[in-house]
């Protein structure tokens, strides 16, 4: 339901979530603002009165990265609207591990609806990588859209082979092919980015990023790079994290730093992706079986019968491995039984067979 006391703001992304946080406070319309682009000093945002630049305060400077303002953030300004002085706890938070010190975390954007992840019909294609993407997606709340793009460079058929695979990734995912240089086939992006909604773009570089969101924009509003004949990737053009509005009032965010996938902690999105595998392990012989070669394994068995992906197992046992980084085998097996709670929690199901432990 949207507010319709802060009209403008509604246009921007307010909804009762940010408003129920105001309490008797009732700032004024133009004391409320969203964060378009951080800088290392200022901000840049959006209200009421248009777009303005903010020093961020001294104090904000130092502290915890998730008391820190990040791009899609609403803030409330002081009686001068010079200087922010509160940030609005978060419908959504997307976090990633900081690339020098994997125990600290980033944030990366803040109160996002949707999530378009971005591969290309040629070269990038690659269904690992797009339940990577997924596991964050589910993990924080955000509506993935897988977007395949570069259907004017392939066959009709090898399109629909691609899009029938990603739908077969997960139940009710949602999954569109388009050519990203025309606004025919992008026109279908609009029901995830409405007026007032907030999507980001996420995928490799050269995938069609940037482009998805000039043509969406009716304009450019971000340089795209010329692709290298020899292997079809792109060249980095985008450096900073920005929020644009859309000509139909969507609001889409561009956010480089998700190319670099590295995972944040991300148990429940994994659970959620690999739901299928995690049912299925339930009937293993042992509770604390990898599905790496144990004896009577059901996670095997259902690979050789065809019912599952040797791929889709592997992924998954990678992903974890990732979310055990550093830890030793037995606390990877602390996370399959984690696992194993949140399938039983998430569907009610256990397999009813006796399970013994291996060790
Ligand atoms: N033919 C065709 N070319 C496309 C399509 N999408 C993108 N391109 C081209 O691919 C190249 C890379 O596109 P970008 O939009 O810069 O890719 P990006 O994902 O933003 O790349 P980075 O900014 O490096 O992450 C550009 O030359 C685009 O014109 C498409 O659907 N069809
Ligand atoms: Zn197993």
């Amino acid at each position: 339901m949207t507010s319709t006391n802060y009209p403008h703001l509604a246009e921007l992304g307010w909804n009762d979530f940010f408003e129920n946080q105001l309490d008797d406070e009732r700032p004024a319309e133009n004391a409320i603002v969203r964060v378009c682009s951080v800088h290392s000093m200022v901000l840049f945002v959006m209200g009421a009165e248009g777009k303005r630049q903010l020093a961020i305060p001294g104090n904000w400077l130092s502290s915890d990265p998730e008391d820190r303002p990040t791009v899609g953030d609403w803030l409330i300004l002081d009686e001068t609207g010079q200087w922010p002085v509160r940030i609005l706890k978060r419908q959504t938070l997307v976090t990633r591990r900081a690339p020098s010190d994997i125990t600290s975390v980033q944030l990366v954007a803040a109160n996002l609806d949707t999530l378009f992840i971005v591969t290309s019909l040629n070269d990038d294609f690659n269904l690992s990588r797009l339940e990577r993407y997924l596991a964050i997606a589910y993990e924080y709340g955000v509506t993935p859209v897988v977007v395949l793009s570069k259907r004017d460079l392939v066959t009709a058929e090898h399109a629909e082979d691609c899009a029938a695979q990603v739908r077969a990734l997960h139940d009710g995912l949602d999954v569109v092919v388009v050519n990203a240089l025309t606004i025919d086939t992008v026109n279908a992006l609009f029901p995830w980015v409405e007026k007032g909604m907030t999507a980001t773009l996420v995928g490799s570089s050269g995938v069609g990023k940037s482009t998805l969101v000039n043509t969406l924009s009716g304009e450019e509003r971000t340089p795209t790079g010329a692709i290298r004949d020899s292997d079809s990737k792109g060249r980095h053009t985008t450096s900073s994290r920005t929020l644009y509005t859309l000509p139909n009032g969507g609001l889409i965010m561009d956010v480089p730093g998700f190319r670099e996938l590295r995972l944040p902690s991300c148990e429940h999105g994994i659970a959620k992706v690999f739901a299928d595998i995690i049912e299925i392990g339930l009937h293993c012989g042992f509770t604390d079986c990898l599905h790496d070669g144990e004896p009577d394994c059901a996670v095997e068995k259902a690979v050789e019968e065809g019912r599952i992906t040797r791929r889709r197992v592997e992924n998954y046992r990678k992903l974890l491995k990732e979310q055990a980084a550093q830890d030793d085998e037995k606390q990877q097996a602390k996370i399959y039984a984690r696992q194993r709670r949140v399938a039983d929690r998430v569907a009610g199901k256990t397999s009813g067979k006796k399970q013994r432990r291996r060790r």
